[in-house]
């Protein structure tokens, strides 16, 4: 057992946790907490995290939240030279990659999956869905023409840098990605690798049960 707890309902961020856990081969515990007052902003909890929002990890009594530094923290942990980069300029990369998932996709990518998907049809906002299009189309570009060039984000080997950007972007699946062939290419590929199949299946499966009173609540608590 590598003493690796992975907190967070696989619906939420969770999955990228529980991706990286998976291509790592970790033997790893999944404590499928949800979000709100009986889950992630419980007092017990709250002391983890105390942004009360998922995923946190508890690593052998080392607690992390925000869910790209655990899989960096994890990738290079594991695997450093191989899914971590081994060579400073591209562990900077994989950085880049990461932050500029988080700043430029992550929320637009969310609003879309809601007002287009998960919400119950009678309630999605169409303008929402619309501006989370146009919001994200620039930034797919950027993507497309990057995995246009070489197979994976920072060379011919798939990293942690595409685990990051990939997860962050996965609901952009069901997207239509007419524009950027690439870029869906590029993200069927990632989305198809044996770990992140088993993350997704636990995340579809999580996505299925979730009740619409849940849905209504995350876009609420997070004004998407
Ligand atoms: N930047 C954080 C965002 C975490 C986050 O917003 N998590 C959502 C679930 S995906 C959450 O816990 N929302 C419930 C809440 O804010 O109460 C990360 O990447 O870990």
């Amino acid at each position: 057992m590598s003493g690796l707890r992975i907190y967070g309902i696989a619906r939420t961020r969770a999955f990228r946790a529980l991706w990286i856990a998976e291509e790592l081969g970790l033997d790893y515990e999944h404590l499928p907490i949800e979000i709100g007052d009986a889950g992630a902003r419980s007092p017990q909890f709250l002391a983890a995290n105390p942004n009360g929002r998922l995923p946190f990890i508890d690593d052998d009594g080392f607690v992390l939240y925000e869910s790209l530094a655990i899989t960096l923290y994890l990738a290079k942990k594991h695997s450093a030279g191989k899914l971590y980069p081994g060579s400073l300029e591209a562990e900077a990369k994989a950085w880049q990659w990461s932050f500029w998932a988080i700043a430029e996709v992550d929320r637009g990518v969310n609003i879309w999956s809601l007002h287009a998907v998960r919400l119950p049809a009678a309630e999605r906002d169409a303008a929402k869905r619309d501006e989370a299009l146009k919001v994200v189309a620039a930034p797919f570009r950027v993507l497309d023409a990057a995995v246009g060039k070489q197979r994976y984000l920072l060379g011919d080997e798939f990293t942690v840098a595409d685990l990051n950007v990939a997860a962050v972007i996965s609901r952009a699946i069901d997207m239509d990605l007419g524009a950027v062939p690439n870029l869906k290419a590029w993200l069927t590929r990632c989305l198809d690798r044996p770990a992140a199949r088993k993350a997704l299946a636990l995340k579809n499966a999580a996505d299925a049960a979730t009740p619409a009173e849940v849905t209504r609540r995350i876009a609420k608590l997070n004004r998407l």
